[in-house]
């Protein structure tokens, strides 16, 4: 078109027409993007076609579906809430688990049909052992009633843990684990252990994690209710108690510093859980702190208490327990604590902290 013996106002036209038809040419996909909203227009460039299957078939065919029975129940009323007395709600819309906020018959039967496994871990190190037979007896009367549980013993004292009759559905696993001279190790090491047999151990027997104090009694039901992706519970001591009495690590230099116009609860070191996963990152962070503390020779206040508090600041828990999940009747009965679900055992501290 363009050739030689044609004229230069010939050659010029013929350069015009190039660039008009170029510029058509990206009006047209801009104006097909703009009404297609996609960028770029298909077939511009060559791409090659996203297929997830190569049947018909998908993923999302194979879902079974978790269906519930016909059952009978109150309806809840959305103008008359349960509980006016206690907050049941964090700012972050996690729910704080009270009496009279749930019904277990629903979350049992959503748990059942899911066949979900709990594991209970629970540390007796040195004199701790003492507390093991009433924790697991109680147990049996109180924790996760009717679902698959396992019991795990964390101990140095193997030889002392008797064996006791479980139900149907429940095992004892006694885990042999070193001890630490001295008491605040014990207590703090606990993170590393959990970690360290979440990942080895629990991750495949079961689903959920429950890690508590062992110098302490069921006194009451302790369910499904409780579960959720991660979760820690109201220290007993300080349900009420303002930002600034709570006694979070206040020096700087610590990884467990908390500044004093922040924090939301403070938590308990003594009850915390979650899926397996939740739990191992929970256990992890907590034990890497502490080590790094332990590298600028610092040692939080309340210990691995502390740590859990900073961890749960930054990593807000799905769902929080009520004071009912962990309470010390040192603190009398308030009005709001309508159950004691799980109670310290009173312990001879010079007696039993030695040695
Ligand atoms: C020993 C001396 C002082 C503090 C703790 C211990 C100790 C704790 C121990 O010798 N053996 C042991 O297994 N522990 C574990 O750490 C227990 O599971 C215990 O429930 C947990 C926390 O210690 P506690 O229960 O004495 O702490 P508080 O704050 O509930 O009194
Ligand atoms: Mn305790």
């Amino acid at each position: 078109m363009c050739t030689d013996n044609w004229g230069r106002s010939d050659r010029n036209r013929c350069w015009y027409f190039i660039i008009f038809a170029a510029l058509l040419f990206i009006l047209s996909f801009s104006w097909h993007s703009l009404k297609n909203s996609q960028w770029p227009p298909r077939g511009m460039f060559t791409c090659k076609s996203v297929s997830h299957s190569t049947s018909d078939t998908s993923y999302l065919d194979q879902l079974k579906e978790v269906k519930l029975q016909r059952m009978l129940y109150e309806k809840p009323e959305t103008l008359k809430p349960p509980r006016t007395d206690v907050l049941t709600m964090t700012p972050w819309l996690a729910p704080i688990v009270w009496n009279g906020t749930y019904n277990i018959d629903i979350l049992n039967e959503q748990f059942h049909r899911r066949g979900v496994r709990i594991g209970l871990t629970v540390f007796a190190i040195k004199k701790y052992t003492v507390f093991v037979k009433t924790f697991l007896e109680s147990a049996e009367k109180f924790f996760m009633v009717g679902h698959k549980v396992n019991y795990y013993v964390f101990t140095d004292r193997a030889s002392d843990i008797s064996n006791i009759t479980l139900n149907d559905g429940r095992h004892l696993v006694v885990l042999d684990v070193p001890s630490y001279k001295r008491w605040q190790e014990v207590s703090m090491r606990r993170m590393e252990m959990i970690r360290n047999f979440s990942r080895e151990r629990f991750i495949y027997e079961v689903d959920y994690l429950v890690c508590v104090d062992v110098d302490m009694r069921f006194s009451d039901d302790v369910g499904v209710e409780i579960l959720s992706n991660v979760f820690g519970t109201l220290h007993p001591g300080f349900y009420g108690a303002s930002r600034q009495s709570f006694t979070y690590e206040r020096r700087t230099q610590s990884e467990a510093y908390i500044a004093a116009d922040e924090g939301d609860f403070y938590y308990a070191g003594g009850y915390f859980g979650g899926t397996v996963e939740e739990v191992y990152k929970l256990t992890n962070h907590c034990h890497e702190a502490m080590m790094a503390d332990k590298e600028k020779n610092i040692e939080a206040v309340w210990h691995d208490e502390s740590y859990i508090n900073k961890y749960f600041l930054y990593h807000k828990p799905t769902k929080i327990l009520s004071p009912e999940y962990l309470w010390d009747n040192n603190f009398g009965v308030p009005a709001m604590l309508k159950r004691r679900r799980f109670v310290a055992v009173p312990k001879n501290h010079a007696q039993i902290r030695n040695r």
